[in-house]
Order: C-alpha cells, then sequence, then structure tokens
C-alpha cells in the first residue's frame, strides 16, 4: 500500500532544512495538493512542526520523538534490516510478539518495537525495565541458514554493531561486559537477549531482543537499578532522537551480518575483543550448576570465551553470568 505520509518524511528527510513546495509535493506524492495538504496536517497533529510560507512551501522544523515506522524507515540506507517494522505503543514484551510475527512468516530483518513494554524480558526469567518514550525497546528477527551452536554468535555480533552504532552517533566509547551488555564506566545502559527457534539442529528464526537506555534521566530509574544502570544520555549529556539510533544500529548490524554469513565470525570475534572490558580481568563465572574463579583470556575460533584458572587449566564459557573481581 502506498504511503504518503511516508512519502512527505522522505522527501524531508532528502532535503534537510529546504522549503519544498506543495506541488512539488504533489508530484513526488503522485496525490492532489488538498491531498498533501491534510497528510501534513495530519503529521503535525502528530506532533512533527513543519513552517508554512507561502510561495515557498513547507519546510520540517522538528519531528517528535515518537518512534515510527515511517519515521525509522525515511532514512534507512539497508537492503534487509528494518525493511518491515512493527511499531506499538504498549506491549508485554516485543519478544512475544517477535516470536508470533516469525512463526507467521515475517520475512528476516523485521523489527518489532515498541513505546512501552508493560513484562519486558531479561535473561534467566530477569525483568527488563522498559519506560514509556526514554528507550528502545525492539526485537529483531533474522533468519540464519546455519546450526544451532553458532546462534550465540549473534549475540555478539549485535552487541559490536550496538557499540560501534552508539560511538557513530555519540563519540562515546563503550565497552561490552561478555555475553549481551553494553555498559558505560561500569554501569549498564543496554542489554541483548538472543532467542531462538530450532528443529532438530539448524535454526528457523532468531529473535534477537534489545533494551537501550537512551534519553533516561537518573530520577527515571527504580531505587534498585540506580547504582547499576545508567543511559546514553546521563553518560554523553546529549539527547538524541531514538529513530536515528535505531537507523545507524540497523545499518551496522547488516554490514556485520552480511560480511558474516559470507565470510565467517572472524572479523566480529577480534572486533568484540577489542571492544570488550572482560579480557584480561580476573572474573567469577557463575553458572546453574558451578562457580569458576579465573581470567578471562579471549574468545575461541566459534565465540566461546576462555577463562583460565589458577592452575592455569582453561575452561570454555557458554552461558552464564560473570563478575569482576576488584582490582583486576
Ligand atoms: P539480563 O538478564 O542480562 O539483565 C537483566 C538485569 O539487568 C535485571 O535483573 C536488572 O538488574 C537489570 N536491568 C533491568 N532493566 C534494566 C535497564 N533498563 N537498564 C539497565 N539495567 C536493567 C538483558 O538481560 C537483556 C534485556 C533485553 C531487553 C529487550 S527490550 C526488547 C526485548 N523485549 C523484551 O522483553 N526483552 C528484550
Amino acid at each position: 500500500m502506498r504511503n504518503i505520509k511516508h512519502e512527505i518524511l522522505k522527501a524531508f528527510h532528502e532535503h534537510p532544512d529546504q522549503f519544498i513546495s506543495g506541488e512539488a509535493l504533489s508530484r513526488i506524492c503522485n496525490c492532489s495538493r488538498t491531498a498533501v495538504w491534510k497528510h501534513i496536517e495530519e503529521l503535525r497533529q502528530e506532533g512533527y512542526r513543519f513552517e508554512a510560507v507561502r510561495r515557498a512551501g513547507y519546510r520540517l522544523l522538528a519531528a517528535p520523538d515518537v518512534i515510527k515506522a515511517e519515521e525509522i524507515q525515511a532514512g534507512l540506507a539497508t537492503r534487509l534490516i528494518g525493511r518491515v517494522i512493527h511499531a506499538y505503543d504498549d506491549v508485554t514484551s516485543t519478544q512475544l510478539l517477535a516470536h508470533e510475527a516469525a512463526g507467521k512468516g515475517a520475512p528476516e530483518g523485521t523489527i518489532v518495537i515498541a513505546e512501552r513494554q508493560t513484562a519486558g524480558k531479561g535473561r534467566l526469567g530477569r525483568a527488563w525495565h522498559s519506560p514509556k518514550g526514554t528507550g528502545i525497546w525492539m526485537s529483531l528477527i533474522i533468519r540464519p541458514s546455519m546450526p544451532l551452536a553458532k546462534a550465540p554468535q549473534l549475540t555478539l555480533l549485535t552487541a559490536v554493531s550496538l557499540a560501534k552504532a552508539i560511538q557513530a552517533t555519540y563519540d562515546l566509547t563503550v565497552q561490552i561486559k561478555w555475553p549481551n551488555d553494553l555498559l558505560y564506566e561500569g554501569k549498564k545502559f543496554c542489554g541483548i537477549l538472543t532467542e531462538l527457534n530450532a528443529e532438530s539442529d539448524r535454526i528457523n528464526y532468531l529473535v534477537i531482543g534489545i533494551g537501550i537506555n537512551v534519553n533516561t534521566v537518573e530520577s527515571d530509574f527504580p531505587e534498585e537499578l540506580k547504582a547499576v544502570a545508567t543511559s546514553l544520555r546521563i553518560a554523553s549529556g546529549k539527547t538524541v532522537k531514538r529513530a536515528e539510533l535505531i537507523q545507524s544500529f540497523c545499518r551496522q548490524f547488516e554490514t556485520e551480518y552480511e560480511h558474516y554469513l559470507a565470510h565467517g565470525f572472524e572479523r566480529t570475534r577480534a572486533e568484540w575483543e577489542s571492544l570488550s572490558m572482560s579480557l584480561g580481568r580476573m572474573v567469577t563465572v557463575r553458572t546453574i550448576h558451578t562457580t569458576l574463579e579465573g581470567k578471562a583470556v579471549g574468545l575461541d575460533p566459534e565465540g566461546v570465551l576462555i577463562v583460565q584458572d589458577a592452575a592455569g587449566r582453561q575452561h570454555k564459557v557458554y552461558s552464564a553470568d560473570i563478575d569482576y573481581r576488584a582490582n583486576s
């Protein structure tokens, strides 16, 4: 279906700060000038601010920071990631909706995103705080044709893509804490939850859940998170439009993912190691069954974390939480 509002936003995106006449817009959108006017009025109702000048036309002054599929897609330079976006106001968890959509055949690259989650999920049954309007709560569906055992590599790939998107948007040095957190000065502002649907040894699809505290201020956090959580705004002092960060992530992810499918994991592995705060440090590794103390020394070629204990023995760590020991 043709979406005139989308086409209008795209035209303004391609001509930033410029006036576009009603006539030109009606040509671009292939509709009447009355229809252009009507859609501009609708965009105004949604919070877009336009300047209208006789003879010159319209100029976009500001877009609202609501997450709309049109807004993300208007400036999106990708082939696959984010070409389909389901955007909601309130959901329980975008993971649940993404699984539902994937089950019904949603194409690879589909994103499910919400302004607020009432039951945001972390790993191992933990909760993810997802208040309205300040963060990015989204789930990405991908359908790589590969064995189950490689799925954790995509969590690492997502973390690398996010770190690069953030560095490009904020000029901020962030660090990855194995396997799925992004931190700034030791505080978490982003988590990744990868869930999959597979048959025998093949992946049907992955749902990669991403939670980022973007414009959150200190007082938005509940008491129990204040000491451990931060946001990109607190870290950088900058408020950004969430749609921009999503576009940047989609681009980075697509580049990493295409390279990964064509050439394997090595480049992502090396990038992950250079962004990691885990390597070289003394860690305590907790799995459901055991606790291990040692030094995190690197990722093996498959992306499994290697921890070396005091006796020099190397252990492969697949799924666990790690804590850093003081002064390491
Ligand atoms: P995790 O289990 O590593 O982290 C969860 C833990 O992080 C919580 O127990 C709490 O201590 C802390 N935490 C909770 N909320 C926040 C927050 N907003 N900022 C910082 N720390 C927090 C990480 O799990 C994976 C999170 C994925 C979230 C996305 S959002 C979109 C998608 N939908 C969904 O339901 N989950 C994913």
